[in-house]
């Protein structure tokens, strides 16, 4: 299977049902549901959203309709990560997959409402589930919903942002290290995997299983991140290399070097689809989708 390629078609199919579900751009607040447009269908490889659905298909699961509302909250929650992480008062980027930033575009406070709206947005899509859910699903549901709200907040996404921004990157010890790559980069994935398994009806065993694969994928992911900034090359990346040491972050490479570093990343990889071996669905594409993040060169 061509796993790239088989990307681009779910990616275009995810980024088709996270469109369908934005906002009209219309009345009093349209600068802002502009601004949710503009950041959302800025690009990006959605991989969030199709992880979610391929766990879904694996785990049984056949309703688009029900596992579509939190295909799109996920991406619009990422969005306003991305969206708020580039904002003057945190990292002050200008330019984000090629285009203007969204406060570099419609100012900065129309890029702090778009990221509001965009989370707001978000949970508002994802109760659209309950009403495509029967009457035996409707307590799935309700779970998918409150792991979608705890792995996106201060137990989550948000609390490792917080120590991130707070620390500068300039980390104690590997404990706290790995605490932000758990909760900065994996939760919305545990979040994907997690809500794709409930979904589909999996026992809480099962779910747990899940949850651990994807915090071992996160955590992959932004180790190979690390690396990539130490021999990843300007051109292929789209942006600097270097950079940690420079800014002198604690990274996974600057505890333990980059042999050491690239060794984690196989054996997290490794042991991330290993745990998956506990599903019998199809998953050829999602494990190779697994492999592709993390053997990246950009
Ligand atoms: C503002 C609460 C808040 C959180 C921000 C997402 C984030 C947390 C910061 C961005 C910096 C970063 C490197 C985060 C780790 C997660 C990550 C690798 C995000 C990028 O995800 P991709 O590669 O992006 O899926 P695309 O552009 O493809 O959607």
């Amino acid at each position: 299977m061509n796993i790239e390629q088989t990307l681009k078609e779910r990616a275009k199919e995810a980024e088709t049902t996270v469109v369908s579900y934005l906002p009209e751009v219309t009345g009093y607040p349209k600068t802002v549901l502009e601004a949710m447009e503009y950041s959302v269908e800025a690009g990006g490889k959605r991989i969030r959203p199709v992880l979610m659905r391929e766990v879904y298909h694996m785990c049984g699961g056949t309703e688009d309709s029900l596992i579509g509302p939190f295909m799109a909250a996920i991406e619009m929650i990422h969005t306003y990560s991305l969206v708020h992480d580039d904002l003057p008062a945190m990292d002050n980027d200008e330019y984000r997959r090629g285009k203007w930033t969204t406060h570099k575009k419609y100012g900065e406070a129309m890029g702090i409402l778009a990221g509001d709206a965009l989370l707001n947005y978000a949970f508002e899509t994802a109760i659209q589930a309950f009403e495509a859910a029967s009457a035996e699903n409707l307590a799935q549901t309700a779970e998918a919903l409150r792991v979608l709200a705890r792995k996106a907040g201060i137990y989550g996404m948000v609390g490792g942002q917080v120590v991130d921004v707070e620390k500068d990157g300039n980390f104690v010890d590997e404990d706290m290290l790995l605490y932000v790559y758990v909760n900065k980069t994996s939760a919305l994935l545990e979040s994907c995997f997690m809500i794709g398994g409930i979904l589909a009806g999996c026992t809480a065993d099962e779910v747990q299983t899940l949850e651990k694969s994807a915090r071992k994928l996160g955590v992959a992911f932004q180790i190979q991140d690390d690396i990539l900034d130490v021999i990843g090359d300007e051109q292929t990346l789209g942006k600097p290399v270097g950079s940690d040491e420079r800014n002198e972050k604690t990274t996974y490479v600057s505890l333990h070097g980059l042999e050491n570093a690239k060794a984690k990343v196989k054996q997290y990889t490794e042991q991330s689809i290993e745990l998956l071996q506990a599903f019998d669905g199809e998953k050829e594409f999602l494990t190779g989708l697994m492999t592709w993040m993390i053997d990246r060169d950009k």
